[in-house]
């Protein structure tokens, strides 16, 4: 179908200024009038998973109340959890399917918009072959519906194409500790921060991402702990940090490997656990031998005295842990550096005990349960791959279908988008995820968008990606389906509904199984309501690392959440891996493997001088689609801006809030600057919340870890100049 050209203009446009809205009910619900009732469930945002007390009158949210009891944030919420209840009941909502015409959408019914989007997705499978469809899922839905999608894809549109979101997010920390410890799962339960001696926070920007994971920080140091910081920028938790790193972009596994180098110089490494439960120490031992703390501080700009006072520090601590997030995740060595990470604490013993490990802080509601059970392209439930022919067995077994049935792995995130670009892949499926925004280099993917034959999104609100769809279908909210997602702990709990999708809209679910039925494989998703996805789960984890079988909604109810795996109704669930240090690999132990320090993928250079690093803001949350939308949380941040450090500013003639142009090798866009002395010099920051001409990823590269797959949205050489105005006017 031909589509209308939307220009960045039109976007922008739309999407630029955010309305503050008033829903029908007013924001409390005054004029509403059935009975209140309060429903607890936990925060449809970031991978802290606050439990929360929704206000629901009337088939709507109306307010929140804290949920005391909920162990993890003891009733704490951050400015996001305590307004997401005002999307419910938005006049953005989309409230019936729409169908791309040649001026625009128009509404349709669901019988319309679903046989068109089965028949044309059966044509183009018909026409170019089963892998000519690609299937994108995300880690904000609850995880039934991750596996539902995993299903969808290889029983009901047989293509090996299917990723997520997430392969933005956490793979990089993933694959590492996939590699080094077996098993992709943070080691610690957060009850185990307050505990550690030492806590070295790594391109983690806790105060403003993970808020309640502060709290646990502060009592950590109130204990009398220390706070070690590595990061660019002197995020807010920095002021009360015992020692700061500020590490220039892109050369956290020099730092890594400088502070193991000291830690073995001064005899500070763990011979004992070392010998009794890993590999290949040797080896790292010797690679790190070149990195002393001189020649680390020439690469990472950080004074040799701290790299040794750090490596000091968590050399002879008893207890230490490394929070790590995207600072040290989002780059093309972003396996490296979690590497180099997991290394330092194997080294010291830093593992397997109470207060001691590395441990990555998710970033997604359900990023840790939304990349268990199949919707990453080389996954099968239950955390396992997809090659293994005893994995692919069972899981054939649990589908009813015969193993060589499973399509072998397929395309990443990004390399889907390359495929379409090369015209192999020429439909896509798509349920929350927002690619326009949020993959690297936005014009690239502006372009594949428009070279599809076929796209379909789910999502309750048109997101800049949804512009581009011929169907969208209207899904819905976190609160309007049960189910469970996996907190950033691995702690497995359960998503209470509040209320039924509004208008026309439907469960996420339903819209899925309806598909599979009208693609002819009814047979194989026979269910009715998610709890009957979720028993289907619990079967097809069964003996996989991430083992729910033991699992129940009601358990978790009861027990406040249960930690995988849970391979038995009776099992307690694992808050703690490698007690013992006991490794998931096959022989038992942990491996130690060497960490090369890498270049970036997109290097600095004459006419592009400067490191662009990109992330976020405590307002607002990824690609914005849903908090851009939320009066109160714009008003604190309403448009993206560029810190500079007063010398660099200072170098260029910009003042505070003057207009500057950002341009890397790709693109350019002008926003205004935020004149700051907590970045260092040489870089320049820009939250990547806005679409459009404000969009930090039209200036972003596509170069991929080779092992993760994941984008380096931490670094990108740039050259700043002031401007004299915004950009066509903004
Ligand atoms: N408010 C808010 N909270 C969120 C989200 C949100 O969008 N908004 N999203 C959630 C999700 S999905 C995620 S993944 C997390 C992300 O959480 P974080 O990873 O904490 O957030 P970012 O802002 O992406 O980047 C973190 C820090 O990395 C630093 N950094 C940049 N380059 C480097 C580098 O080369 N080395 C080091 N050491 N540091 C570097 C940046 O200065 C920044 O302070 O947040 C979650 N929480
Ligand atoms: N430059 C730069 N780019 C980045 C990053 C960065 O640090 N810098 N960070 C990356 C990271 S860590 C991440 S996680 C990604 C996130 O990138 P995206 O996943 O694209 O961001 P979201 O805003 O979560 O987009 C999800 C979409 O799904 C919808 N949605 C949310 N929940 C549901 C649901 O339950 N059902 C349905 N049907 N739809 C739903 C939302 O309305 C939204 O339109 O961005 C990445 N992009
Ligand atoms: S910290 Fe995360 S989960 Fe908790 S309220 Fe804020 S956004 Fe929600
Ligand atoms: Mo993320």
């Amino acid at each position: 179908m031909a589509k209308p050209p939307q220009s960045v203009e039109a976007l922008t446009e739309q999407y630029g200024p955010h309305l503050k809205y008033v829903p029908p009910g007013g924001w409390q619900g005054e004029s509403l009038k059935g009975p209140e009732k309060l429903v607890k469930t936990h925060c449809c945002f970031c991978g802290q998973q606050c439990g929360i007390q929704l206000k629901v009158r009337d088939n709507q949210v109306t307010g929140f109340e804290p949920w005391e009891e909920f162990p993890f944030n003891r009733g704490m919420l951050c400015p996001k959890g305590v307004r997401r209840y005002m999307q419910s009941a938005h006049p953005d909502r989309l409230l019936a399917p729409l169908i791309r015409t040649d001026s625009g959408f128009r509404e349709a019914g669901w019988e319309e918009a679903m046989s068109l989007t089965a028949r044309r997705l059966q044509e183009i499978q018909a026409k170019y072959g089963k892998d000519s469809v690609a299937v994108y899922g995300g880690a904000s839905l609850i995880t039934e519906k991750s596996y539902l999608l995993g299903k969808f894809a290889r029983v009901a549109l047989g293509t090996r194409h299917i990723d997520y979101n997430g392969r933005l997010c956490m793979v990089s920390a993933g694959t590492a500790y996939k590699l080094a410890l077996g098993v992709d799962r943070n080691p610690n339960p957060w009850e185990d921060i307050p505990k550690a001696q030492v806590v070295l926070v790594a391109g983690a920007n806790v105060g403003e991402c993970f808020p309640i994971t502060t709290d646990y920080l502060w009592r950590m140091r109130d204990n009398g702990g220390r706070l070690i910081v590595a990061d660019p920028r002197m995020t807010p938790i920095t002021r009360n940090a015992d020692l700061y790193l500020p590490v220039r972009p892109g050369t956290d596994t020099a730092l890594f490997s400088a502070m193991l180098h000291v830690i073995v110089r001064d005899g500070l490494a763990d011979l004992e656990f070392i010998e009794n439960h890993t590999n290949g120490f040797d080896q790292v031992a010797e690679y790190v031998k070149a990195w002393d703390p001189r020649r680390a501080a020439d690469v990472t700009g950080v004074r040799p005295e701290d790299i040794e006072k750090a490596a000091q520090w968590f050399g002879m601590a008893e207890r230490a842990m490394a929070l790590h997030a995207r600072g040290i995740e989002h780059h093309s060595h972003g396996v490296e550096n979690c590497l180099a990470l997991v290394n330092l604490c194997l080294a010291t013993g830093n593992i397997g005990r109470e207060g001691a490990g590395p441990n990555m802080i998710t970033g997604q509601g359900n990023g840790q349960g939304g990349r268990e059970h199949g919707q990453k392209c080389d996954q099968l439930p239950g955390q396992r791959h997809i090659a293994d022919p005893a994995a692919r067995e069972h899981v054939a077994k649990v589908w009813g279908i015969t193993p060589e049935e499973i399509p072998q792995a397929g395309y990443s995130a990004v390399e889907i988008m390359e495929a379409i670009h090369r015209g192999e892949i020429k439909a896509l499926f798509s349920m929350c995820f927002n690619p326009l925004v949020s993959l690297p280099d936005s014009e690239y993917t502006r372009a594949a968008l428009e070279k599809l034959e076929f796209f379909c999104v789910v999502d309750f609100f048109l997101s800049e990606t949804a512009h581009h769809a011929d169907v969208v279908l209207a899904g819905s909210l976190q609160e309007e389906e049960e189910g469970v997602v996996g907190s950033g702990e691995g702690r497995v709990i359960k998503i209470n509904k509040a209320v039924d999708p509004p208008g026309q809209a439907r469960g996420d679910s339903a819209i899925v199984v309806d598909l599979a039925r009208r693609l002819g494989k009814g047979q194989y998703f026979p269910f009715e309501s998610t709890r009957e996805i979720f028993d289907e789960l619990r079967e097809a984890s069964r003996g996989g690392h991430a083992d729910y079988y033991g699992i129940t909604y009601e358990r978790i109810e009861k027990e406040m959440g249960i930690f995988w795996p849970c391979p038995t109704l009776d099992h307690p669930g694992t808050p703690r891996f490698f007690e013992g240090g006991k490794f998931l690999h096959p022989d038992g132990r942990a491996r130690f493997l060497v960490a090369e320090v890498r270049p970036s993928g997109d290097p600095v250079a004459d006419d592009f001088p400067t490191f662009l690093t990109t992330g976020r803001v405590v307002s607002q949350y990824l690609s914005g689609a849903q908090t851009r939308r939320i009066g109160a949380l714009v008003d604190q941040y309403p448009n993206p801006k560029v810190e500079v450090h007063p010398k660099l500013a200072e170098r260029h003639g910009i003042l505070n809030d003057d207009w500057v142009t950002v341009t890397t090798r790709r693109s350019s866009i002008t926003v205004q600057a935020m004149v700051v002395r907590t970045i260092r010099p040489d870089t320049v920051f820009i939250p990547y919340h806005w679409p459009g001409r404000k969009s930090a990823n039209r200036l972003t590269h596509r170069t991929l870890d080779p092992r993760s797959k994941i984008p380096e949205f931490k670094v990108s050489a740039c050259r700043i100049e002031k401007a004299a105005g915004p950009q066509g006017g903004q």
